[in-house]
């Protein structure tokens, strides 16, 4: 398919009635974001309109006056869409349409652009695809510029690129036959999930803002394992949205103990509600982690913001009664001081130097292993098995054959400890 570079501009309301925003980040931080997504879609941004305001409007976002302004912007910019910086109403994009004349993307619909484009798995495609119909139907009749495009343009690519419905049967019937799929799809996760849980190897998950290094630090991680090689490694990029789909990698501690590394799908301000709604499912994984690691860009001026974005999806998907530490990651950039807040379980590190992943490594030990107990065992020649499943899974620091059996050194976590405690002689 013919793809031309479009040409966007971003258009953005600076709501000066507090209650009435809805968010905290500066207008300018926000706009550098929306930017940032442009440029993800694959757009060339070609200009910026911040209209200051107490309120929006109800049929023009911006009002009507600055409408027509962004319309002979557009024509001396020569833009083929305008891109607005929140959720607008049908009412709103028809009118915006038939005023400016160009297409007329919001942010939600860019996100959801974005995650067509990068989603791989098949349910991470069935999810997108789902909450872009979702968010189409109630705005059909606002779209038609936007759909009735020639080629691919952003807010009219579905996953894998087909052009996306716009008839409203067709809609209704394809949500039903999605929902459906992503029934089948979640049964199979759900068993590979319990073959995980019955392995009992314990399972970090990774949350945090788009960028905040998730993937590095991922691959860091994975280094430990035996089994690493390059190919293991997930996609890590300066680019926001660059991991769409949950993946799981195994990582080693420095006492021979696995576990698995949840690299997941980074959050945004602003985030589509039924893009949560969809990956709700996909973050799953997140709720049966034994721990999550929340990764920060520390460097990033609106780290706290973007914290707190972090913490209300997680809230949402109520996951903030598990053990969490925070991990404030670019301290290789760090010109500012970054308060850690109370409660927090907290290290700095930096994935580019290499700072403190052993501090990290040694604190994800000390939560996921509990207890540890220092044993001597002895294992019956019989139970061949204990003693190759304990080399594996521990480091024995001494053995011996004796008449009785294998004598064994070593250090077993709290289910271990339980399990063998019939062999255990100290
Ligand atoms: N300076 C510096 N850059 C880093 C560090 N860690 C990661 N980065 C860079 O930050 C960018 C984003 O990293 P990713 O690992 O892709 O971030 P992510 O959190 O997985 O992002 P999404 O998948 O988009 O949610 C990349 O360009 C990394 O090279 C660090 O410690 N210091
Ligand atoms: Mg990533």
């Amino acid at each position: 398919m013919e793809k031309k570079i479009e040409r966007a501009l971003l258009v953005g309301l600076d709501i000066t009635t507090i209650n009435k925003r809805t968010d905290n980040i500066d207008i300018d931080s926000s706009m550098d974001e929306l930017e940032e997504l442009a440029k993800a879609a694959g757009a060339e941004v070609v200009g910026r309109v911040v209209q200051s305001k107490d309120a929006r409007d109800v049929a023009y976002y911006v009002g009507k006056g600055k409408a027509q302004e962004i319309k002979e912007h557009c024509e001396a910019l020569e833009a083929d869409l305008v891109i607005f910086n929140d959720e607008l109403s049908g009412a709103q994009m028809k009118n915006l349409e038939d005023l400016i004349g160009v297409s007329i993307v919001d942010r939600t619909a860019l996100i959801l652009d974005i995650f067509a484009q990068r989603a791989l798995s098949k349910e991470g495609k069935l999810q997108v695809e789902l909450a872009q119909l979702k968010y189409r139907l109630p705005r059909l009749y606002g779209l038609g510029k936007a759909l009735s495009r020639t080629g691919a343009g952003i807010g009219t690519r579905g996953p894998g690129e087909q052009k996306l419905e716009i008839d409203k049967r067709h809609i209704l019937n394809k949500i039903a036959d999605i929902k459906r799929e992503l029934k089948e799809v979640k049964k199979n996760r759900e068993v590979q999930r319990m073959q995980r849980l019955k392995s009992d190897i314990p399972i970090v998950a990774l949350v945090g803002y788009t960028n905040a290094g998730k993937s590095t630090l991922t691959n860091e991680l994975i280094k430990t394992h035996k089994e690493y090689n390059k190919e293991k490694e997930v996609f890590s990029k300066d680019m926001l949205f660059a991991t769409l789909d949950v993946t799981l990698r195994k990582a080693t501690l420095d006492n021979n103990r696995e576990f698995l590394v949840v690299d997941t799908v980074g959050f945004v301000s602003k985030l589509p509600h039924d893009l949560v709604e969809a990956f709700k499912a996909t973050l799953e994984e997140v709720k049966y982690a034994d721990l999550i690691l929340h990764v920060v860009d520390a460097s990033n001026k609106n780290y706290d913001i973007q914290m707190d974005t972090t913490l209300n999806v997680l809230r949402e998907l109520k996951a903030l009664d598990k053990e969490i530490i925070t991990v404030f990651n670019k301290a290789d950039k760090l010109d500012y001081e970054v308060n850690a807040r109370k409660d927090e379980d907290v290290v700095f590190i930096s994935c580019k130097t290499g700072y403190n992943l052993d501090v990290l490594l040694d604190k994800i030990k000390e939560k996921i292993m509990g207890n540890l107990y220092d044993v001597e065992m002895i294992i019956p020649y019989s139970r061949g098995d204990i003693f190759n499943t304990l080399k594996e899974k521990t480091i024995i620091d001494n053995f011996e054959y004796k008449e009785e059996g294998i004598y064994i050194k070593t250090t077993l976590d709290e289910a271990d400890y339980g399990r063998y405690s019939e062999y255990i002689i100290k």
